[in-house]
């Protein structure tokens, strides 16, 4: 079999590039470890910026996201046993956030891939790229015991952080830069009403507590914890008792509480590895980078990584030009390294470390009230969150 471009991933950055892809015109073939279902199951981000919407407009998948996400114009963020509105919209000249769940982003792009027809190979054993360092590159793979081979001219990476993609490089030609953090994030989703029609991020001396929601019914709530503990040691009373004590009065007397029917313990990390082009082998979305999602970017990253690789495949084939691919790996590294950096802040910022004590206690404290009363500080934070423009 042959097509132009093997993506191997179908999470949200594979699929929204083969339907960029298709859409030009470009023949693509989509391979994933796992089945539909499972991916479907998965629980993750929540936030889209601007960008992300558009472009997922772009290739057809934007209905139902308008019909059923929640635009949000600010958030609060919460320390000292009170709460502060970020006015998101008025910070940031006019932008505003979509909250709509990765898993609504994921089924949404698979039935728009769906409609065109397009293969997605699921349940793909030992997906290995090959020869992309020089003109003729392929892919291997096994299903139900027999191996297939796809020529292609061009392979993209988009199986993330555990995926083949990075670990084919060789080692010597990729430089990777991690910073491990020393808690994790436990989540649940739950279908009571979320206790403020907007996010609420929260500094407090127990721990980071999140409030997010998948809609007017159902609400996602983190709270920073341990990383080695178990799921299991976390019962739905005990998180709603931490949550409750991490947030202001106000916002813990209104809290519903429920059964939750998803949880889940996400360790946190920075990681970027850089090129992100190898050949013929390109990287993108979390196959190249993970940020801690104190700052909602993971998903939105790896939106704009496609959206600088599909312009540039767009312009090999219109125009016989290799300089969009040239410049794929320092364009996206440096939108990459700017979310990086807003990622890790705003961790640093909300976030109870082993040595933070009562004086970095007060420093985190410090710092949020000059961010809520400096306008300044506040249009920089409102600036990042919306999403740098790309
Ligand atoms: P994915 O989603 O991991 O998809 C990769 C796909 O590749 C497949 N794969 C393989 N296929 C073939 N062969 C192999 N050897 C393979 N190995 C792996 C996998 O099965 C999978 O289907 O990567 P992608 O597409 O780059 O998307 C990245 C996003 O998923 C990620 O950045 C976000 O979820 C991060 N994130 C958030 N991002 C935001 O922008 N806003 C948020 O609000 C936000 N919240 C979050 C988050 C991530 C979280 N977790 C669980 C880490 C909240 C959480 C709790
Ligand atoms: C979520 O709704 O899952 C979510 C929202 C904001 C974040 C991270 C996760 O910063």
């Amino acid at each position: 079999m042959r097509t132009q471009v093997v993506i191997i991933g179908s999470g949200p950055s594979g699929l929204l590039l083969g339907q960029l892809l298709s859409r030009a015109g470009i023949d693509n073939v989509i391979l994933d470890r796992v089945s539909k279902e499972y991916i479907l199951n998965r629980v993750r981000a929540g936030v889209l910026e601007e960008g992300t919407v558009y472009l997922l407009e772009k290739v057809g998948a934007g209905q139902r996201l308008h019909r059923e996400g929640l635009p949000h114009d600010g958030f609060t963020l919460a320390f000292n046993g009170r709460g502060h509105r970020i006015d998101m919209l008025n910070l940031s000249g006019g932008k505003r956030v979509m909250v709509y769940g990765q898993t609504e982003v994921t089924r949404d792009l698979m039935d728009a891939r769906e409609a065109t027809g397009t293969i997605t190979r699921y349940e793909a054993d030992k997906v290995t790229p090959r020869e992309f360092s020089g003109e003729t590159p392929y892919v291997t793979y096994e299903k139900d015991g027999v191996t297939h081979r796809i020529d292609c001219d061009f392979i993209a990476g988009c199986d993330g952080y555990h995926g083949v993609s990075r670990k084919s490089v060789p080692r010597d030609a990729i430089k990777e830069f991690e910073r491990v953090y020393p808690f994790g994030w436990l989540g649940i989703l739950a279908d009571v009403p979320p206790v403020s029609h907007e996010l609420i991020y929260a500094n407090h001396p127990r721990g980071f507590a999140l409030c997010s929601m998948r809609s007017e019914r159902r609400s996602r709530y983190y709270v920073q914890c341990p990383v080695d503990d178990k799921v299991e040691d976390w019962s739905d009373d005990r998180f709603w008792d931490e949550i409750r004590r991490r947030l202001p009065a106000e916002q813990a007397e209104a809290l519903v509480t429920g059964q939750s029917f998803e949880k889940s313990l996400a360790p946190l990390r920075s990681f970027v590895s850089e090129p992100m082009r190898f050949g013929r082998l390109f990287l993108a979305g979390d196959a190249a980078h993970i940020v801690p999602p104190t700052g909602a970017k993971g998903l939105n990253l790896a939106a704009s990584d496609v959206h600088y690789l599909s312009e540039a495949l767009i312009e090999y084939y219109n125009e016989k030009s290799q300089a969009g691919l040239d410049n794929y790996s320092q364009k996206a590294l440096a939108r990459v390294w700017k979310a990086v950096r807003f990622s890790w802040w705003m961790t640093t910022m909300m976030h109870r470390f082993p040595d933070t004590g009562e004086f970095g206690q007060r420093i985190q404290e410090a710092e949020l009230d000059y961010l809520i009363h400096s306008p300044a500080a506040s249009a920089a934070l409102a600036e990042n969150y919306v999403g740098l423009p790309f």
